[in-house]
């Protein structure tokens, strides 16, 4: 089945889109604004939980988040070849990941000047819990079918996602909402290997 790639090009969208034509990928283009209500509409948010673009269906895998999308396709359609896209040895794809994770966590909210950005120089409400209410709404809905964020199986996803929200940083936010997340929360800091070592390091 063909790559889909859903989200308008003056979006987060673009950085797929150049992706796909590194890659030289043929793809359908749906071409959803970030204010189009057909993003929160049941039948996108099957494809997409979180209610944003961009958003791929690739045969039997439907994935969101632009950085993580351009790394599977990345690595599933450019691995090969005289100039590989994706890099061939654990440390290559470490920095990658490295580069990756420090873009979107420690640039991106202060290049993008989004609506945290704003709240903040509005002075309109309270900046933070405008944007973590909605973000914390989001993973919840995502937990709401399966007990680990990618299915039945805890990995390197829920340790990192959990490892954010630790127990104390997660006491100040207020969790009354959001059973999913407070449960596999719970799940993750049982885990015999998160117990061992928070016990060991006494955090
Ligand atoms: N971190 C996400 C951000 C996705 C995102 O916020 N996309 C915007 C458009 S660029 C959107 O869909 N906004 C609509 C909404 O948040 O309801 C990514 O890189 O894909």
């Amino acid at each position: 089945m063909a790559l889909t790639i859903y989200g308008s090009a003056r979006s987060r969208t673009m950085r797929v889109l150049w992706m796909a034509a590194e890659l030289g990928l043929d793809y359908i283009h749906v071409p959803l604004g970030f204010d189009d209500p057909a993003l929160k509409e049941s039948s996108f948010l099957r494809i997409n939980p979180l209610g944003t673009i961009p958003a791929i269906v690739d045969g039997d895998v439907t994935l969101s988040e632009s950085l993580a999308i351009n790394l599977y396709l990345a690595k599933k359609y450019g691995s090969d070849g005289a100039t590989p896209l994706y890099p061939s040895t654990p440390r290559e794809e470490a920095e990658v990941w490295r580069w990756t994770l420090w873009v979107q966590g420690h640039l991106e909210p202060w290049v993008q000047r989004d609506a945290f950005m704003a709240d903040i120089r509005d002075g309109a409400g309270d900046p933070i819990q405008n944007v973590l209410r909605p973000a914390l709404a989001k993973l919840d809905h995502a937990l709401t079918e399966k007990p680990w964020l990618t299915g039945n199986r805890f990995n390197v996803g829920d340790l990192n996602v959990a490892a954010v929200l630790s127990p104390s940083r997660a006491q100040t936010i207020d969790m009354g909402r959001l059973p999913h997340v407070r449960a596999w929360l719970a799940r993750c800091y049982a885990r015999p290997a998160a117990m061992a070592v928070r016990q060991r390091f006494q955090a």
